[in-house]
């Protein structure tokens, strides 16, 4: 028994996420046999960041150092060793990045990849290989100028949207990119290559620059998601050469190659341990929670965020449409709310004695539709759609100034889950008989909102453990991508995982009474974005 275990097979999921690097080691049979992490501030305190991120005196600029996330590999293996993690029995690894940042590998920097020393850590060798030390990530902001003159560029923020699944964002890839050209062109002109956060994590794997897999790709303004190959239109209004500086896109189901041979000497992999795509983080959170055609997993933490599976893709304005990291054929969907629990929680405060409890007990007294009221409660300015402020409506349509406080609480948790059907539906997602709603995140400890959410949407409701999601995911996309391209489909490869726990089935009238509300809602939505535009 103990020597069947000792040689069975593993999978390694990696995470370079803002705060911290992690990693999880699956078995054949996808029981996590072990875990690990590298905090950034904390354990790599002197590149003095906080949070991971360093933000710059004008608050728009937000980088991190590419040399800690290679120091924090460093650190990170040798604490696996340290724990006795037998790398010889990895078959194959993947991992995942936060999306959108960018890294610059200066010219040589290739060279000295593939001629990596076993005696030297990571971080002494590559020093000198990056020509902007400084990576801008996900948290920056600074490039509205290039996301105006990208979407001039290409016919405007739908035609873009239409092409690349995204309108301009300030943190996608390619309008950082257009930034460092313009902002430090002696740093841009001596790089040879850019990777995002994650293909530039499989390059030290590889010992090799890694190919953009198409999910974490779509992240970028730059790719087009129907063809998944680089917009030409977008490329040149970015930056020139673009296409040798990128390299090909990759399905993020393809094995880039073995390791390279430093983390066989160094470490004690096996020579035939492959390195499968690296994605961004949201698409292995989706690989993570097995999400599945027809499925919506709804994350109710800080801010409320939204996956979808997508077959047939309907960019809009508001959202991302991203290539599907387990099924390269396929769309996922991201939205993000930022009005999420805190103004649960505000609204707690309060309607219900800063009670869960009686903020749940308003749920459960008033009824499905909550007798024509309805709202919409944007504390800060909502990402989707663009509106701050509370609007409150009584059945006729008329904005009121008040609600009775269960009445509010009820208002402010079917309003929020409108909304999010609302828009996933306008990417292009629809409830067909099988949905599943996934429920994950600290409100979804909370079965009387669950129970809500189910009756929304019309479908069960499932919650799922999703604190490694992105890790665990990573995992699984490690060992689909051995047997992916003998057609094993991931759902396949990942039968054995965890399924996650049915805790609320929608209500007889649910369909009804939402199904017309939804509508309203969109028609109040419009209002108010009539009324608030500036
Ligand atoms: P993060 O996005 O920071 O990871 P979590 O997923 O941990 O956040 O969610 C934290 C939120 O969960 C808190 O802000 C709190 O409002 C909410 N929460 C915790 N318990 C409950 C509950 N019983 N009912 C509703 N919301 C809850
Ligand atoms: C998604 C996004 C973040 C990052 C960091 O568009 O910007 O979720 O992936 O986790």
């Amino acid at each position: 028994m103990m020597a069947a275990d000792q040689d069975s097979p593993l999978y390694l999921g990696f995470d370079f996420s803002t705060q911290q690097l992690k990693v999880v080691a699956v078995d054949g049979n996808l029981n996590v046999v072990h875990q690990n992490n590298v905090q950034f501030d904390s354990e790599l305190p002197e590149f003095r960041t906080q949070g991971g991120v360093h933000i710059h005196a004008d608050k728009l600029t937000v980088t991190s150092p590419a040399l800690m996330w290679v120091k924090a590999l460093d650190l990170l293996l040798d604490k696996m060793k340290e724990a006795g993690l037998d790398f010889s029995r990895v078959r194959a690894l993947s991992g995942s990045g936060q999306q959108h940042g960018s890294v610059y590998w200066r010219t040589g920097a290739s060279e000295t990849l593939t001629n990596l020393d076993p005696d030297q850590n990571l971080n002494q060798q590559l020093q000198n290989s990056f020509s902007i030390s400084d990576c801008p990530v996900w948290m920056d902001s600074s490039s509205s100028q290039q996301c105006q003159d990208l979407q001039r560029a290409v016919g405007g923020a739908l035609r873009l949207a239409e092409i690349t699944g995204s309108r301009a964002y300030e943190r996608f890839t390619g309008n950082q990119i257009a930034k460092m050209r313009q902002t430090k062109p002696n740093e841009f002109q001596s790089a040879e290559r850019i990777s995002l956060v994650s293909s530039f994590a499989a390059s030290l794997f590889l010992g090799d620059y890694a190919a953009i897999d198409y999910s974490d790709g779509s992240g970028m303004n730059l790719l087009d998601i129907r063809t998944r190959t680089w917009s030409e239109v977008c490329l040149e209004a970015t930056a020139p050469h673009l296409h040798s500086l990128l390299g090909a896109p990759l399905p993020s189901t393809a094995v880039l190659g073995p390791i390279s041979s430093y983390f066989v000497q160094r470490y004690g992999f096996s020579e035939s341990c492959r390195v499968v795509a690296f994605t961004g983080d949201n698409p292995a959170s989706l690989a993570g929670m097995r999400l599945q055609q027809g499925d919506i997993a709804v994350s109710l933490g800080t801010s409320d965020t939204v996956f979808l599976w997508l077959q047939q893709p309907r960019p809009a304005l508001e959202g991302h449409i991203f290539c599907n990291p387990v099924d390269w054929q396929e769309y996922m969907a991201l939205l993000c709310f930022k009005n999420g629990s805190l103004t649960r929680e505000r609204v707690r405060n309060e309607c219900a004695g800063g009670s869960w409890e009686l903020f749940s007990a308003s749920l459960r007294d008033t009824p499905l539709g909550n007798n024509g009221y309805i709202g919409f409660y944007f504390d800060v300015m909502e990402i989707t759609p663009p509106v701050v402020g509370v609007h409150r409506f009584d059945p006729d349509d008329s904005e009121v100034s008040s609600l009775s406080p269960q009445v509010e609480v009820r208002a402010l948790v079917e309003g929020q889950f409108l909304s999010r059907r609302l828009h996933a539906e306008r990417l292009g997602y629809s409830i067909i008989p099988g949905t599943r709603v996934l429920a994950t995140g600290g409100a979804s400890s909370n079965k009387e909102i669950l129970q809500v959410l189910s009756d929304v949407f019309n479908a069960p409701v499932y919650t799922i453990d999703l604190s490694n999601s992105a890790c665990l995911g990573s995992a699984y996309r490690a060992l689909h991508g051995l047997v992916a391209e003998s057609g094993v489909t991931f759902s396949d490869a990942v039968k054995k995982a965890p399924e996650p726990q049915l805790v609320a089935t929608p209500h007889p009238t649910a369909q009804e009474v939402y199904d017309q509300m939804l509508k309203r809602y969109a028609r109040l939505e419009e209002r108010l974005l009539q009324e608030t535009r500036p």
